[in-house]
């Protein structure tokens, strides 16, 4: 399957002969760190290789369109609650620079006790099956070859159905997963001998398959009360999973302790993040780190969200990170927008780009406030440890509500997560291993008869689904409602009438998002800002996110609704709009030859607002390319402007009317080109004609050789002089 970057990604093709697919490449990969990269006028200290196919940052038109890829894997998390419209944000997010792909999974999927099959809709993400996960892995494939960079494709192996799962993943191609017992625990309410038992299990297979593993510690940070309180405990939760990830056979450089910096703004975020990413970074050297953006303190404001994202990822730069990852802004206040996901995306390279080289100009203090705060931090952590073992261990600590409360420890609050060890999902299902137990795939934990002798395990039996993809039982979809042929009937039948609706979560959903300012008190406002979307015409309008401006003065909605609305594609030709040359190519050109350029506003027109953002330096006008430029003034007739024409030799004459009346403006253009030819100067001499009346087509048909309207740049028009000129140059 291939991608064509003005096509829409065919799911029909996806879902074809998917019993078939095979996955290209297993395991994980990191991106490779580019030493010195000279990328446009730059070098760069931190980057990785650049995409084939990618979207800039907005700014980069600045500097030559450039697009660095920081050294560092970007997350996305996706969670649309149906996979097939996954694969189109993570088409967008991977354009943006993603390369780790986290699918969500559907809520409560931790709790069944197996594999499902077909491809069910989802509540806050996606079941998680091998359809999903062949379709998913079979459209990564080609969206990375499109962009020119391997995409790791990350799930869940946490959850009753751990082993299973992981086995599942190792089968299909999954790159990354979460795998942490005391997750279960702690957060699912699994009973903790069959997670610590099926843990071994799931990890050793993860560990076979080079699958890279996060750890769950972030959920405390995220649950806890007081979250920079927890960090003892946290450090706890990545030492038992990382010694017991170690013991199951994985290798550190694939084992990432998901780290978030705990606190937010207005909270004194780097004196209290800073210090504990440096000691987590101190203690488990060797390991790899994956930094969350925090998600605890998450408001419905995006901008707040950002800005927190910003420092969290400065964070990063500061103390040695592996994987950045991002969540979007909009996490909270719906199901996550896609803009959004290429929003956090964004976030996060624009500030590592921004970061570039920064460990080569600073050094983090040692002593001093860091240093006293990074080892107390390391003696609360070990003193958490030692509490567990002298109360009896783990499951013990865990039955006396050791875990997750808003003391530093070891002050303590009584309001610890507290779990029963005989209790919880799947207990009193952990049996003894029968002498003869045989196990179905070659990975695996503990005794099997199958790996006594030489060679591999399987070979007893033919061949594991791990080693021989052939044996692999692929079912489609087995429920006759709730699969992806019947979700995408409406889809695809307004796709072939050439409908389009707007749409952020599903395709064509038409949920859209307005903003209000409403002058009033807090109640008053949103309850009027509410009607005025009403009167829009939005259907089922919700706040999504309130700001006070000032209690009496007003404050600022943003709302979502439904725009009910579909428009016809066929309404809109596509007209071939030659993309400018930058502004590196226009000047090379440009300034040698020192062009002279005419430009007045005409006739009785005193408005030289246009013209000026054309011409003047300041206003990023033609001037700053080294044209010379002769800006008459207002109200200069026709014959002045060709006479300065040839006095001064230029190439080009360039008359706006902003105001015009009668078609003054068309007269003023017929004349121009008139005059030119008259005086023997229309063959050296580029015309053209702006203003707010004005397009191309019109220009040319009144004798221009090109019109600009609204919004035309000092670059388009530059861009036109150009290679209009080179081209006679050329002959
Ligand atoms: C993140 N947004 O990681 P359920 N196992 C572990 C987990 O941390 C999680 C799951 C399983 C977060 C995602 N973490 C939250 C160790 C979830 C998921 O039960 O299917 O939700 O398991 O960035």
């Amino acid at each position: 399957m291939k991608l064509s970057s003005d096509e829409k990604i065919d799911i029909r093709e996806v879902l074809k002969d998917l019993d078939k697919y095979c996955p290209r490449r297993k395991g994980w990969t990191w991106r490779k760190k580019v030493e010195d990269q000279k990328i446009g006028p730059f070098v760069y200290k931190d980057t990785s290789e650049n995409l084939k196919n990618s979207v800039p940052l907005p700014a980069a038109h600045y500097f030559g369109n450039v697009d660095p890829q920081c050294d560092l894997v970007i997350t996305t998390e996706i969670a649309s609650g149906r996979f097939e419209d996954d694969l189109r944000r993570m088409r967008m997010a991977a354009w943006h620079g993603a390369d780790h792909i986290m699918v969500i999974r559907t809520t409560g999927q931790s709790h069944i006790d197996g594999l499902i099959e077909g491809t069910p809709e989802g509540v806050g993400g996606i079941p998680v099956t091998r359809k999903q996960i062949r379709a998913t892995r079979k459209a990564l494939d080609a969206i990375e070859e499109e962009v020119g960079r391997p995409i790791n494709f990350h799930s869940y192996v946490s959850g009753l159905a751990g082993p299973e799962m992981a086995v599942l993943f190792a089968e299909e191609g999954v790159n990354g997963a979460h795998q942490d017992p005391q997750y279960n625990v702690l957060y699912r309410d699994i009973n903790m001998h069959r997670s610590f038992v099926d843990a071994a299990e799931a990890k050793r297979v993860l560990a076979d398959g080079d699958i890279l593993q996060l750890d769950g510690a972030h959920n405390a940070n995220a649950t806890a009360k007081e979250a920079w309180k927890v960090t003892p405990e946290l450090f706890v939760q990545h030492a038992i999973n990382c010694a017991y990830s170690l013991a199951a056979g994985m290798q550190a450089d694939l084992i990432a302790l998901s780290t978030v910096p705990p606190t937010a703004p207005p909270a004194p975020k780097l004196r209290l993040d800073l210090p504990y990413a440096v000691a987590l970074r101190e203690v488990f050297q060797g390991f790899r780190f994956r930094a969350q953006q925090n998600t605890r303190y998450m408001e419905t404001d995006t901008m707040e969200t950002t800005i927190t994202h910003v420092l969290d990822t400065m964070i990063s730069r500061l103390t040695p990170t592996d994987i950045q990852s991002t969540i979007t802004p909009d996490e909270g206040r719906n199901i996550p927008w896609h803009y959004n996901n290429v929003a956090g995306v964004n976030t996060a390279r624009q500030t590592l780009m921004g970061l570039d080289g920064l460990m080569e100009q600073i050094e983090l203090k040692k002593d001093g406030i860091m240093g006293e705060e990074v080892r107390e931090m390391k003696e609360r952590a070990v003193l958490f440890l030692e509490d567990i073992l002298e109360g009896g261990g783990y499951y013990a600590a865990v039955e006396g509500g050791q875990f997750v409360d808003s003391g530093y420890f070891p002050e303590r609050r009584g309001d610890g997560i507290v779990r029963d060890a005989e209790g919880g999902d799947g207990a009193g299902t952990v049996i003894p291993r029968e002498p003869d137990y045989g196990a179905p795939v070659c990975s695996h934990f503990g005794d099997n008869i199958y790996a006594r002798g030489e060679g591999k395990a399987c070979s007893d039996y033919g061949g594991c689904t791990l080693c021989d993809p052939s044996k692999i039982q692929y079912i489609d979809e087995l429920d006759p409602e709730d699969n992806v042929e019947r979700r995408l009937k409406r889809p695809m039948a307004e796709r072939a009438a050439g409908l389009l609706r707007p749409e952020v979560e599903r395709h064509g959903d038409g949920l859209v998002c307005v903003t209000l300012f409403v002058p009033d008190k807090p109640q008053i406002a949103e309850a009027a800002a509410l009607e005025m979307a009403r009167r829009m015409g939005l259907q089922t309008p919700e706040v999504i996110s309130r700001r006070i401006m000032h209690p009496a003065e007003g404050s600022l909605f943003e709302i979502k609704g439904v725009l009910d609305v579909a428009v016809r594609r066929d309404e809109f030709p596509e007209t071939e709009r030659e993309e400018p040359l930058t502004d590196a190519e226009i000047e090379a050109w440009v300034r040698p030859r020192g062009i002279h350029v005419v430009a007045a506003t005409v006739g009785e027109d005193e408005h030289s607002v246009g013209l000026h953002e054309i011409l003047d330096i300041k206003h990023g006008g033609i001037e700053k390319y080294g044209f010379h430029c002769h800006n008459l003034g207002t109200s200069v007739p026709i014959e002045g402007v060709m006479a300065a024409a040839e006095e001064t030799g230029a190439r080009a004459v360039i008359i706006s009317t902003i105001v015009t009346h009668a078609d003054v403006h068309k007269g003023h253009m017929r004349r121009l080109d008139e005059l030119a030819r008259e005086r023997n100067l229309r063959d050296r001499l580029l015309l053209v004609a702006g203003g707010t009346q004005v397009t191309d087509q019109l220009a040319r048909e009144c004798g221009m050789n090109a019109g600009f309207g609204r919004g035309a740049t000092g670059r388009d028009v530059a861009s036109f002089l150009v290679r209009t000129l080179r081209d006679e140059e050329a002959g």
